[in-house]
């Protein structure tokens, strides 16, 4: 029996064992090698504002990489994140279901997996039609179920959500762990020095912040002063694991290598590749081929280094032959934010540069910044005409879009939040939705030319806690504005069109209800 023969007849066995039609499966993945099925790059940048790249305005340095991708395809001028916040918005995308549903907000480091691995995933949709799924990058979305020993196999996790490979930041730059995770196991662990993590109390023999502020490379505020790690205080404390600690200056290398050697292993099968950055998010300590070269300090270097990343793998798609078939997607997870607790001089050296491009808010922020981000689409093979597309248009979209995009019928209930915008992101000139849910601490509502913003009810969350609320637009009576003509909220309308208000606060109550 020949290897292929052998393979065959094992697939076969394991998914009748599954109770899959062997017929089915083996023809998705002809068609799929016959038809050239498109590749799908989903580059999702961390805190990366409306204004953060020159192709959006900024002026003072450029992403020629970035730039180069509007140039080729479609610029979003209302594209946004389905929420302000990473870990919400990161959950829409994989779920096509808004965060609220299952109140999930910013993770601690060791926190469970918010995303039920039984159910239908954005990962798991792709494999239907064949393909190949990786995650590289940032995951922040929890890992395990309820407890996680970083010695053993950690999950569930991306492998269990659909992805068939991942490489991963377990949650953000400023938390610990500060290792990576390739699959189920952290990378370089040594068994003779156990990983630890807390974020109650301080553990092992690591130095702290707060009381070796000479170590650091950043000072930090005390939210982010436990556990030192290569010169930057994180926020929570690690023992153990010393062996595998990341060095924050080899992201750009140790993300994008992987990111390749995945393109270069799937050979000649469609895939799909989410790529969530860490930067531009804190603690920014670029590479020294970035640093000092914005003139915009650590942030604007960040920028720089994203920029270069980028082009490292779009390159290769070309280099690949790959790059006509490949759908990419460029976007961000929410808004600017210059201070995010380390005093890495973002502010001060912004000079005249808007992160937000002339749009109120940012990070947290239920104002438009907060959400609204740069999105480019390309696509060689498939776009009907370039340009800027003003189709307004939530990541939360990209679910359905996607499925039709590689012909996957959805279950009854799957992505329940997502609509289907393909024709937008193939077309500058089709339209987007009629409406869009925007999360922060509360809801918001656009709809035609009104942006609503819902009273906020609650306690203040304490992510806000070191913001000053009204710049977030924390109120608790209702704002309305009028988009087209102030775009930056200044003039709330509520009290003069009541009728608008109730309308637009009738329409969350009825997405809020849905199942
Ligand atoms: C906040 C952190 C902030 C950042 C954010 C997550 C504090 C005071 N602030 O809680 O530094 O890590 O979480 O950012 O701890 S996000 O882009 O992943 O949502
Ligand atoms: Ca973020």
């Amino acid at each position: 029996m020949t290897n292929k023969l052998l393979i065959s007849g094992l697939i076969t066995m394991l998914l009748s064992a599954c109770g899959v039609e062997k017929t089915n499966q083996v023809n998705i993945q002809d068609t799929a090698l016959k038809e050239k099925k498109p590749n799908v790059v989903i580059f999702y940048v961390d805190d990366l504002g409306y204004g953060d790249l020159s192709s959006y305005g900024m002026t003072a340095a450029k992403t020629p990489n970035v730039d180069a991708l509007a140039k080729e395809g479609i610029r979003f001028t209302d594209a946004h994140s389905s929420a302000a916040t990473c870990t919400p918005s990161r959950y829409s995308l994989l779920t096509g279901q808004y965060a609220f549903r299952n109140n999930a907000a910013i993770l601690p480091g060791d926190a469970p997996l918010i995303i039920d691995h039984t159910k239908p995933t954005l990962p798991k949709m792709f494999k239907r039609a064949g393909y190949k799924t990786a995650v590289v990058g940032k995951w922040h979305l929890g890992l395990g179920d309820g407890f996680v020993d970083w010695n053993k196999a950690v999950k569930p996790g991306p492998l269990e959500l659909g992805f068939d490979y991942s490489f991963l930041m377990p949650a953000t730059g400023d938390r610990v762990p500060t290792v990576y995770l390739e699959n189920h196991h952290v990378v370089n662990l040594n068994p003779n020095d156990p990983i630890t993590i807390s974020y109650e109390k301080r553990i092992g023999e690591r130095p702290v912040g707060t009381e070796s502020p000479e170590l650091l490379k950043q000072k930090a505020d005390l939210q982010h002063s436990a556990t030192i790690v290569n010169g930057i205080s994180r926020i929570g404390w690690m023992a153990g694991g010393k062996k595998a600690e990341w060095k924050d200056e080899d992201f750009p290398f140790v993300f994008t290598n992987k990111a390749i050697d995945f393109i270069q292993s799937v050979k000649g099968q469609p895939f799909m590749l989410f790529f969530p950055f860490h930067d531009i998010h804190v603690p920014r300590v670029p590479h020294k081929l970035f640093a000092g070269k914005s003139g915009m300090g650590p942030r604007g270097d960040a920028i720089l280094q994203m920029d270069w990343m980028t082009g490292r793998i779009v390159d290769e798609l070309k280099k690949q032959g790959l790059y006509e078939n490949t759908l990419i997607i460029f976007s961000s997870d929410n808004g600017p934010v210059m201070d995010d607790g380390y005093a890495d001089m973002a502010e001060e050296m912004r000079g005249d540069h808007d992160p937000a491009g002339g749009y109120r808010g940012g990070k947290y922020s239920a104002y438009e910044a907060g959400t609204r981000v740069p999105m480019i689409v390309t696509y060689p093979n498939g776009i009907k005409n370039k340009g800027d597309s003003s189709a307004l248009i939530s990541h939360i979209d990209l679910y359905k879009s996607l499925a039709q995009f590689i012909g996957v019928e959805l279950a009854q209930g799957e992505a329940i939040d997502s609509e289907n915008m393909l024709p937008a992101l193939l077309d500058a000139k089709a339209k987007g939705r009629q409406d869009m849910l925007e999360e922060s601490f509360t809801l918001s509502l656009r709809s035609g030319k009104w942006k609503y913003i819902a009273p906020f009810t609650g306690t203040t969350p304490n992510w806000l806690a070191n913001k000053t609320a009204i710049e977030n637009g924390l109120k608790t009576s209702p704002q309305l504005f009028d988009i087209s003509t102030d775009r930056q909220e200044q003039v709330n309308l509520a009290a003069e069109y009541p009728e608008v208000v109730e309308r637009l606060q009738q329409r969350i109550e009825t997405i809020k209800k849905m199942h």
